[in-house]
């Protein structure tokens, strides 16, 4: 039986304990378990957060080993190494496909029937991987693709526009990672195409600065990481989101990275691609409307991504 309150984070780096933070201020699960191959850390983190309690939500948080995890409704894996300076997210697969196997053959054997989320990179990657090795239907396999991207998009378009980032409507789609695009021809604010509301703002076509911003999106986990090591409130609270649109069964549509069979004219590859997201992870894969410029985008990102999965996979 699952718990639909109860959830696990596997690898307690800075990625894991920043979403187990989310989480625990969210106040969406009751019990969340704390996995990592270093049980110290994870203990550690869970003393830590467990005494933040008094302040937030009642919920018991605790480390954990796999037995422990059988009846969570949601299974976080954030478990491997992150990019360091001038590595891209691709360089990571070897060691993080080895990791993968590993945590989804315990996940296996603990006979679990929640959802998992793959967050690790390259995640399109390594949701292929989990997908595959835990034999789990593909609604039940998701990955935090770009769902972070997407909003920093927003973020930077909010920035430009002059106006509340949630009022701006766009995707980032494809690799999370550097072939992924910007689903400009169906960006908008509140209905108003993106030229439009530049208008109405009072601004001249000279200062549109698309490229600059897809450039800044795609480029921004490269900054981050030069600056201070390492990239952890961003996904932290996106995957907060992700995890309250399960929980809650909302079917908010999100880009996820999942598999896609035949969506797009692609097979076999998980990417980040909208979908509904509820209690069955993702429901629906959405076909969203297409230019044929990003039509070519995105198949030359599914490209970069099969390459991959033609060598780890093969
Ligand atoms: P980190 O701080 O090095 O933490 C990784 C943790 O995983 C460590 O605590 C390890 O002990 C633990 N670990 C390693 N192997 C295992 C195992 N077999 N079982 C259990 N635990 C294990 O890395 P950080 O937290 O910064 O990043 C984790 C992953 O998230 C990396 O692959 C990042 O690239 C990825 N990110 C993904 C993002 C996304 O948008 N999807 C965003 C940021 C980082």
């Amino acid at each position: 039986m699952v718990n639909i309150q109860k959830t696990a984070v596997i690898g307690c780096g800075f990625v894991g304990s920043t979403i187990a933070y989310t989480l625990m201020q969210r106040g969406i699960f009751s019990e969340m378990v704390l996995i990592d191959m270093n049980q110290e850390k994870a203990k550690g983190e869970a003393m830590d957060l467990s005494h933040g309690l008094p302040f937030t939500h009642a919920m018991d948080i605790y480390a954990g080993d796999y037995s422990d995890i059988r009846d969570a409704s949601l299974i976080i894996i954030t478990a491997g190494a992150n990019q360091k300076e001038g590595e891209t997210r691709l360089d990571l697969v070897h060691k993080n496909t080895k990791i993968m196997k590993s945590v989804i053959q315990n996940i296996k054997e603990a006979e679990c029937e929640g959802i998992l989320l793959v967050v690790s990179n390259p995640v399109d990657i390594l949701t292929y991987v989990a997908l595959k090795e835990s034999g789990f239907p593909q609604n039940r396999v998701i990955g935090s693709g770009t769902v972070l991207d997407t909003a920093r998009l927003k973020y930077l378009l909010g920035q430009h526009l002059k106006v509340d980032s949630r009022s701006v409507h766009a995707f980032i789609i494809g690799e999370h990672g550097d072939s992924e695009l910007a689903v400009w021809s169906s960006a908008n604010v509140s209905g108003i195409d993106l030229e439009h509301f530049e208008e109405i703002r009072g601004m001249k076509e000279e200062e549109r600065p698309w490229s600059d911003i897809y450039r800044e999106v795609r480029d921004s986990a490269y900054e981050i990481i030069e600056r201070k090591g390492a990239t952890y409130y961003g996904i932290g609270i996106a995957v907060a989101r992700i995890a309250e649109c399960i929980v809650r069964d909302s079917r908010a549509v999100l880009p996820v990275s999942v598999l896609l069979s035949g969506e797009y004219g692609l097979y076999d590859l998980c990417l980040s691609i909208p979908a509904v997201l509820g209690q069955n992870g993702a429901e629906q894969v959405l076909e969203i409307e297409l230019d044929d410029s990003e039509k070519m985008q995105l198949e030359e990102s599914a490209k970069e991504i099969n390459k991959v999965l033609a060598e780890i996979m093969g």
